[in-house]
C-alpha cells in the first residue's frame, strides 16, 4: 500500500485539543491510514525551516518546521489570512494584498517544496490541504515530484468574477493543474473552479471530465463533502451525557432549554448576526426569558489579524450588552466562552442542547453541524438551525434553514426549534443521522484516494507520447524507473511560479 503523505499549514498532533475543522478531520483520516504529515510546527525560531521536529505516533511520522517571524507575518497572517481568506469567502472589501505578503507566501510554499521533496519516496500519493499551499503541488512539481498529487480547498470557492480581482490569480490558482486532482466541499465550488479554469485560464475540458491546461496538464476537478467520524462522534456524546459535568450542566439549567454554538471566532461564521437574533428573540418573545440559555462556544483564532481582534471586542460588547439588558440573578441569557474545550465534553454540550445554532455566512462545509447531529439522542433530539451558506447546508436538508444576514429570519426559526414537537424533531434528525452514518469521515478520505489514484498518468493516446500528454516529471527517486512516471514535464521546465527572493 502506497504511503500517504499529507501536507498542511498546521499539523494536528494527537492529544492536542484541536479547535479546527482540517484538524479534526484530519486527525480523523489519519488514524486508519497511517503515512507522513507534513507542515509548520507553529512555532517561530530565528530561521524558518533551520530545523525538522520529527515525532511518531502509533502508524503516523509527523514531520514539521519552525518559521521566522518575517515569514509567519507575510505568509500566514498576511496573505493567506488576509487576501486568501477573506476573497475566498465572499469578503472582497476585506482583502488586503501587498506584494511582499505574496512574495513571503510564494517563499514559504517554496521551503515546503525544499524540505518536503527529499522525505518523499517514490510511490508516495502526496494529500496538500488548504488555501495556504495553493502553489505547493507545481513547486513539488518543478523539483521533479512525479508521485500522484491531490489538492483539497477547505473553503468555499467564490465565483470567477470575484476570484479575478486578486492579482495575480491566474498564477497562483493555475498552479492548481499541477495536481492530479482537485478537491472541493460541494458541487456548487467544483463548479465555480471548473468555470474560472475554462474561462480565465484558458483551460478546456476533455472528455473523460477532466480539464487540460495550456502547458497540457491534466487535472481532475470534484465535490468531496468533508465529513466526521459519525459513529465515533455519536458514542462520544452518549458517553460523555452521562458524565458528571454534563450532569452537572443539565442541573444548572433544569427546565431552560439550552442552545449552543461553537466556532472558531472569525468573521465567517455570522456571530454578531447570531447574537442579534438572539436578543432579538427575547426581546420578542416575553415568555422565552428565563427559559432558555444561550452557551456560545469561541475559542479566539488569528489574533494577530486587526479584523479579529475588533470582532473580538465587538462581539464581548454584544454579548455584555444582551446579559446587561436581560439577565435575572438566577438566569444569565448569554455565556460567551472563549476557550477550547476537549471533544469529548463538546460532544455532551451537543447532547445536552435543545438547539444547535450554526449561521455562518460563508463555510466551506461546517463541521459542527454535522457533529451536533451526529451528538443528538435518538429519543428526543434537538433541532439544528443551519446557514444556507454553509456547505453542510447541501447535505442536511432537513435542518431549519436560514439566512444569517436576515436576522429575523433565524429568530423565527430558533422559536421555531425551541417549540417544536417531539415527533418533528424526530422525523427531521432521522434521515439526516443516516445520511452522516454512510457518508463519513472514512467515505470522504476513500472517495478522494480512491479517485486520486485512478487519476491515470496516461491514457492509450498518451501513452505514445507521455511527456507532451501528462506533463509529469520522472518520480522523486527512481529516475531510472520506467513507465509514465518517468517522463519529463513541461511544468517541472517551466517555473510556474516566478522565484521568490529568499
Ligand atoms: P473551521 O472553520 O475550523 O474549518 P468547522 O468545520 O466547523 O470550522 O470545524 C471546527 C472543528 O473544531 C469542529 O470539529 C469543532 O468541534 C472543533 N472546535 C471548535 N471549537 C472548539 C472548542 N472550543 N473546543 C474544541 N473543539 C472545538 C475549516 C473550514 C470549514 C470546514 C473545515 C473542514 O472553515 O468550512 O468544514 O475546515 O474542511
Amino acid at each position: 500500500m502506497p504511503r500517504l503523505v499529507i501536507v498542511s499549514n498546521r499539523v494536528a498532533l494527537p492529544r492536542q485539543t484541536s479547535t479546527g475543522g482540517l484538524g479534526s478531520a484530519m486527525h480523523a483520516a489519519t488514524q486508519t491510514e497511517g503515512g507522513l504529515w507534513f507542515g509548520w510546527s507553529g512555532k517561530l525560531a530565528e530561521r524558518s525551516g533551520a530545523s525538522l521536529h520529527r515525532q511518531r505516533h502509533g502508524e503516523v511520522d509527523y514531520v514539521t518546521i519552525d518559521l521566522s517571524r518575517a515569514d509567519h507575518d507575510q505568509y500566514y497572517a498576511g496573505f493567506a489570512n488576509r487576501a486568501l481568506w477573506p476573497l475566498l469567502h465572499y469578503r472582497a472589501g476585506l482583502v488586503e494584498y501587498r506584494r511582499a505578503n505574496m512574495e513571503g507566501y510564494l517563499r514559504v510554499n517554496e521551503l515546503f517544496a525544499d524540505t518536503l521533496t527529499p522525505l518523499l519516496e517514490p510511490d508516495d500519493i502526496i494529500w496538500i490541504h488548504d488555501y495556504h499551499l495553493i502553489p505547493l503541488g507545481a513547486m513539488l512539481r518543478g523539483r521533479g515530484v512525479a508521485n500522484r498529487i491531490g489538492f483539497f480547498l477547505h473553503t468555499p470557492l467564490p465565483a470567477a468574477g470575484l476570484l479575478i480581482a486578486l492579482p495575480r490569480h491566474q498564477e497562483l490558482l493555475g498552479s492548481l493543474a499541477s495536481c492530479d486532482l482537485i478537491g472541493l466541499h460541494t458541487d456548487r465550488d467544483q463548479r465555480a473552479l471548473e468555470d474560472y479554469f475554462l474561462h480565465e485560464a484558458q483551460a478546456t475540458l476533455l472528455p473523460d471530465g477532466r480539464l487540460q491546461d495550456r502547458a497540457g496538464a491534466r487535472f481532475r476537478i470534484q465535490a468531496f463533502p468533508i465529513s466526521i467520524d459519525t459513529r465515533k462522534v455519536a458514542r462520544q456524546a452518549e458517553r460523555a451525557g452521562r458524565s458528571p459535568k454534563i450532569q452537572q450542566l443539565r442541573d444548572s439549567l433544569g427546565d431552560r432549554a439550552m442552545v449552543i454554538g461553537v466556532d472558531r471566532l472569525d468573521y465567517s461564521k455570522g456571530l454578531p448576526e447570531r447574537f442579534k437574533a438572539y436578543g432579538q428573540l427575547l426581546d420578542r418573545n416575553t415568555e422565552l426569558r428565563g427559559q432558555v440559555s444561550f452557551l456560545q462556544i469561541a475559542p479566539h483564532s488569528r489574533d494577530t489579524v486587526p479584523e479579529y481582534r475588533q470582532l473580538r471586542h465587538q462581539l464581548e460588547r454584544s454579548a455584555g450588552h444582551i446579559n446587561g439588558r436581560y439577565a435575572e440573578p438566577d438566569w444569565t441569557p448569554i455565556s460567551y466562552v472563549n476557550r477550547s474545550f476537549p471533544h469529548q465534553l463538546l460532544t455532551g454540550y451537543y447532547r445536552v442542547a435543545r438547539v444547535g445554532l450554526v449561521t455562518p455566512l460563508r463555510d466551506g462545509m461546517n463541521l459542527v453541524a454535522k457533529e451536533y447531529i451526529a451528538c443528538q439522542d435518538a429519543h428526543d433530539p434537538g433541532v439544528l438551525v443551519l446557514s444556507r451558506f454553509a456547505g453542510a447546508a447541501r447535505e442536511l436538508d432537513s435542518a431549519l434553514l436560514v439566512n444569517p444576514s436576515d436576522t429575523e429570519e433565524v429568530t423565527e426559526a430558533l422559536e421555531t426549534a425551541l417549540t417544536m414537537s417531539l415527533k418533528e424533531r424526530r422525523e427531521r434528525w432521522q434521515p439526516m443521522y443516516e445520511h452522516l452514518c454512510r457518508y463519513d469521515v472514512s467515505f470522504w478520505r476513500n472517495s478522494f484516494l480512491d479517485t486520486l489514484r485512478q487519476q491515470s498518468p496516461a491514457t492509450d493516446q498518451e501513452a505514445a507520447d507521455p511527456a507532451a500528454a501528462t506533463g509529469r516529471p520522472a518520480a522523486v527517486g527512481s529516475a531510472a524507473a520506467p513507465g509514465p512516471h518517468s517522463s519529463h514535464s513541461r511544468l517541472a521546465k517551466r517555473p510556474v511560479l516566478p522565484e521568490s527572493p529568499r
